[in-house]
């Protein structure tokens, strides 16, 4: 190894900068080490070597412009910018809204390439959030250097994603730099060797597991709905016609334990749809889910949830909200409500070239995990079952994903809908499918509806044993 990483390592050592022992994560997980290289900045001597040590990283990468990321490796970045005359920018990272004001600071051109340094490596999460306020400014990206790999598979992950990850040290470096100064005993070593060998996904708790653990009445209820209707089928009946509605619910009514509502859509509405529509729940044995997507300000929801033609809080037991108006739209809908309702929240769409961000997931999840009381779970998507996973892995245990954009036969519909298939959709940790076109357009609802049932059940089954 080379003399200026073994120096660094020594010296992250000496000023506590890693520590090895018992250590709580935020996730509640306990950890055999602790890194944080927060306060390198009050050490020349190791930013100097560490300099040195980026500089000679970058060499033989192409870039038109450095950036690091907030806060930690922003100085680090700076020093190498000056020496390496190339221009530095930085992401804000207080504004987290794109479009509402100038998010990258310096001058740069569309186009350019923009190498991002960071301290360390754990999820890639950050790195992506990075990756995409930098993209969303019209900056390619291509190469990322971190200080430190402390993650299981962070280059892999990257490379899902099409960016190259290099880092000046891992942790075995540092356990075999420590070990060889016998400032590490063995067995403490291979506990941390053990530790990132895992991936970092949560314990893997059975569904009947996670129910136990779920307090909120109106999410137990739709677990219960699964288990007991052995389905992890929502239908989606995005058809005009009551007559033809009535139709293929009571056809599908069986294998569903969901249905999903776009009520605007019919078009000869009268309130004894209603009446009808929870005579077949109640014959069918299924909830009620009505798709409205609210997104207005929390006195404006109120109404439009409670009042007008088709007062959804009377009959719909779960909603869609957007979180873009912020989390008092949960007050102004699901606030002193005579029967608890209960909401889903947008954390990711399916369709096309959607708005939706990464840092904006990341806050919806927020907001959601602090209001169990009314947040049941999320609507999301994703591109494949690793993306789908690394994005369950943020949705507590005690919530649910469903899952739209799912078809058997088809990748899409033409207007911005992707598809992905069931297997992908559950093995990535969806608790539930949506599925509208699949089942509906079909002339055989029933025979359909059963196969998606099947698909989707046979695959959590195998997932929960
Ligand atoms: P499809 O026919 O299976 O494509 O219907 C999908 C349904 O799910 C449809 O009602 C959409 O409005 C809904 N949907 C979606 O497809 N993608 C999303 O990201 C969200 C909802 Br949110």
């Amino acid at each position: 190894m080379e003399a200026g990483k073994r120096q660094l390592i020594l010296d992250l050592h000496r000023i506590g900068a890693l520590k090895f022992g018992e250590f709580k994560l935020k996730s509640g997980a306990s950890s055999p080490f602790y890194i944080d290289l927060r306060s390198i900045i009050s050490y020349p001597d190791i930013i100097k070597n560490i300099i040195q040590l980026l500089k000679s990283e970058l060499k033989d990468k192409h870039f038109d412009l450095l950036t690091g990321i907030p806060y930690t490796a922003l100085p680090l970045a700076a020093q190498v910018s000056v020496e390496l005359e190339t221009p530095l920018v930085y992401q804000r990272k207080e504004v987290k809204a794109y479009g509402t004001g100038k998010l990258i600071e310096g001058h740069y051109e569309e186009g350019q390439t923009c190498l991002i340094i960071d301290d360390l490596i754990t999820t890639g999460e950050s790195k992506f959030e990075a990756a995409e306020g930098m993209e969303h400014a019209g900056l390619k990206v291509q190469d990322f250097v971190c200080l430190v790999d402390r993650s299981f598979n962070g280059a892999e992950i990257l490379a899902s994603r099409g960016y190259k990850l290099t880092s000046i040290i891992t942790i075995e470096d540092m356990l075999s730099v420590l070990g060889s100064e016998n400032m590490l005993d063995a067995s403490l070593a291979q506990k941390v060797r053990d530790f990132v060998a895992t991936p970092l996904e949560k314990p893997r708790l059975t569904f009947n597991e996670r129910l136990s653990a779920t307090s909120s009445p109106m999410t137990r209820r739709l677990m219960e709905a699964i288990l007991r209707k052995k389905s992890n089928l929502v239908l989606s009946l995005d058809v005009e016609d009551s007559q033809k509605f009535f139709d293929i619910l009571d056809k599908t009514g069986s294998e569903i334990f969901m249905l999903k509502t776009h009520v605007d859509i019919i078009q000869d509405y009268t309130p004894e749809f209603v009446t009808e529509l929870q005579a077949l729940a109640k014959k069918h044995d299924f909830l009620i889910f009505e798709d409205r997507k609210f997104a207005d300000i929390g006195s404006t929801v109120r109404k439009q949830f409670r009042s007008g033609v088709y007062r959804i809080a009377d009959w719909a037991e779960y909603v869609t909200v957007h979180m873009i108006a912020g989390e008092a739209i949960l007050d102004g809908l699901f606030g002193e409500l005579e029967t608890p309702r209960s909401g889903f929240l947008l954390a990711r769409m399916s369709a096309k070239g959607n708005l939706i961000s990464e840092t904006y997931t990341r806050q919806v999840l927020e907001v959601g995990k602090r209001r169990k009381d009314c947040v049941s779970g999320y609507i999301g998507h994703g591109v494949d079952v690793e993306d789908i996973k690394r994005f369950r892995n943020k949705i507590p245990q005690d919530q649910l994903l469903l899952m739209p954009g799912v078809n058997l036969d088809s990748t899409g519909d033409g207007l911005g809908q992707q598809y992905l298939s069931v297997e992908n959709a559950i093995r990535g940790g969806a608790d539930a499918i949506i599925v509208g076109r699949g089942i509906i357009a079909s002339d055989d609802p029933r025979a359909q509806a059963r196969r998606y049932r099947e698909a989707a059940w046979n695959t959590f089954e195998t997932m929960n044993k």
